[in-house]
């Protein structure tokens, strides 16, 4: 199967799951609306495929590593409500449609994003809540959703946050600025790297290598981020233009401008791929995965 093909099987076993499992809530429904609102207005699920397929190249079975791929995406979502919120970036567009508070409210684009994020666990720790087979052995699970609460809680994405919002580019160093990304963004990509190899039984270098490679992907992805923000083009990217410089915010590109900023990808990138050495041939879809992440940027 080509690269393409990989992706998109991936992609779409997480949204069958997500749209069929969704549907399970609506307690509360205007809540429930919210939170399906955000999490099924598309993106590119690249947290949730790097979690498969390194459960796959580490012999592993879909089905079990499925709860913590959906369980991933609901926190990403959680994290783009929240930091979209007039609060943080107070942006109103993202994945192509007005942000979750703009249609919601405040109050409830709050709830939404914590109704994802306690939802997450739910899923992985008991996947036939969300009508998904799961089945994996006990001890793999707890081990790959505490990777997972690992990479988003203060250990992670949100003390990268916290570092972000107390950014400014008067206290800016490019070092300060890749302390917060490890955090932030390469928080949720080590722990898909990472949990998707404890699913699959694997082992200690193998987990380090996955959560090497994951750090590595996380920085690239952010530098091409920061490029999109200000050459990127709003139909494509779904996101408001121009959002970092409005907020005076250091990013790669007010620090280091566009050419360095692509070679410092292409440098990230290649580090990543020599990480999946450790994976022989099972590797080959994640280093080019590495090498696609650029690609939105050439
Ligand atoms: C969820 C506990 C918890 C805390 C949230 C607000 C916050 C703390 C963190 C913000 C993290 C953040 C938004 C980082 C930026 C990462 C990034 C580059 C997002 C864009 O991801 P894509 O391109 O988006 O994968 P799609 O829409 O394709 O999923």
């Amino acid at each position: 199967m080509d690269y393409g093909a990989r992706y998109k099987r991936y992609a779409d076993m997480v949204e069958e799951a997500l749209t069929g499992g969704i549907e399970t809530l609506g307690g509360v429904s205007e809540l429930a609306g919210a939170m399906k609102y955000s999490l099924l207005a598309g993106g590119k699920r690249i947290r949730p495929v790097v979690l498969l397929a390194f459960a796959e190249a580490c012999g592993g079975n879909l089905e079990h590593a499925l709860p913590f791929a959906c369980g991933l995406e609901m926190i990403h979502t959680c994290s783009l409500i929240h930091d979209d919120m007039p609060c943080m970036d107070d942006d109103d567009m993202r994945r192509g449609r007005p942000t979750n508070h703009i249609v919601y409210g405040d109050a409830m684009a709050l709830l939404a994003g914590d109704g994802l994020l306690t939802l997450a666990f739910e899923v992985m720790l008991e996947p036939g809540h969300f009508k998904l087979k799961g089945g994996a052995d006990a001890r793999r699970a707890a081990g790959a959703a505490y990777q997972i609460a690992l990479g988003t809680g203060e250990r992670g994405m949100t003390g990268g946050q916290a570092l972000d919002i107390t950014a400014s580019c008067e206290n800016a160093t490019i070092e300060r600025l890749t302390a917060t990304d490890e955090l932030k963004t390469c928080g949720l990509f080590s722990a898909a790297a990472r949990a998707g190899c404890v699913i699959a039984g694997a082992g200690g270098a193998l987990v380090d290598s996955a959560g090497r490679y994951g750090l590595l992907l996380g920085l690239t992805f952010q530098i091409v981020d920061d490029i999109l923000d200000v050459e990127g083009d709003p139909s494509v990217t779904g996101k408001t233009a121009g959002t970092d410089a409005k907020l005076n915010k250091p990013t790669y590109m007010s620090m280091l401008g566009s050419e360095r900023c692509r070679a410092r990808a292409r440098e990230l990138t290649e580090q990543a791929a020599n990480e999946m050495n450790a994976f022989g041939s099972g590797g080959d879809f994640l280093r080019e995965l590495a090498q696609k992440a650029l690609l939105r940027v050439q």
